[in-house]
């Protein structure tokens, strides 16, 4: 099997990646209930059996293996998490109102369609314009999701008012490559001129011992970027910043 294996158990294993906001997601909200599982780092270029036979479809992480069951796909993985254990150590992650239920579904659906697929470019794009456009498009669903952040906070701490939301952590999954998008393109997308809710809230969001040293650092990120993309059959881009040099 690819990877280690750390971390104590409730009949619960995490099937993972260390650079995936998706993971990132499944990871928060299992500490968020203080819950311990096993961990186990994938890699996308030798997967597990493990992972193949859990996630046979997709055959992507986050897998969360629930004494035995797997349950696959992030939004799933942290709903499901949320329901399998309601008397955890934290608050609930979705409200218990209908409908602030799914306000909160709405805009944990619009990251994932628009925040995350405007963004994919940034880490896939073939050339340096391709890269700068999509972050330039970030930035603009950045400030739809500021609304966002005033309609669902109430004015209080996070997307879910008191204790974080299902919106705190899909968004908060994919801070560390928000923040790493100007060292890859140039383009500064988390900016506090623009959106200082939003950069207020991250970094609220990042201080919680829940998420502690969960958000990869930018220099790791970028690494891990450059590194990724031959595999990928994409040529190795420059930064923006330096191509401008
Ligand atoms: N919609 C999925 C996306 C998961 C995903 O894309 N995971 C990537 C890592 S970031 C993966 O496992 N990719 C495997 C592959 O591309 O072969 C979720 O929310 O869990």
């Amino acid at each position: 099997m690819a990877g280690e294996a750390t971390g104590g158990g409730q009949g619960l294993t995490l099937l993972g990646l260390w650079a995936s906001p998706f993971v990132i997601r499944a990871r928060i909200a299992l500490n968020l209930k203080g819950l311990t599982y096993v961990y186990t780092e994938e890699s996308l270029y030798d997967k597990s059996e493990l992972l193949l036979n859990s996630n046979p479809v997709l055959k992507k992480v986050p897998v969360l293996i629930h004494d035995g069951k797997p349950v696959c796909e992030s939004q799933i993985i942290v709903q499901y998490i949320d329901e399998a254990f309601p008397s955890g150590g934290g608050a609930p992650i979705l409200p218990s109102d209908p409908y602030d239920r799914a306000v909160a579904r709405f805009w944990a659906s619009y990251v994932e369609d628009k925040l995350y697929s405007t963004w994919v470019p940034v880490f896939r794009g073939r050339t340096a314009e391709e890269r700068v456009e999509a972050a330039r498009q970030v930035f603009a669903v950045l400030g739809t999701l500021e609304q966002a952040f005033k309609e669902c906070s109430k004015g209080k701490t996070f997307f879910g008012g008191d204790t974080v939301g299902l919106v705190d952590v899909v968004l908060g999954g994919h801070l560390g490559w928000l923040y790493a998008t100007e060292a890859i393109c140039g383009v500064k997308v988390v900016d506090a001129a623009k959106t200082p809710l939003l950069v207020a809230w991250a970094e609220r969001f990042c201080a919680l011992d829940a998420v502690k040293g969960l958000i990869p650092d930018v220099e790791r990120l970028v690494e891990y970027n450059k590194a990724r993309r031959p595999g990928l059959g994409l040529p190795l881009l420059l930064p923006y910043m330096e191509l401008q040099q």
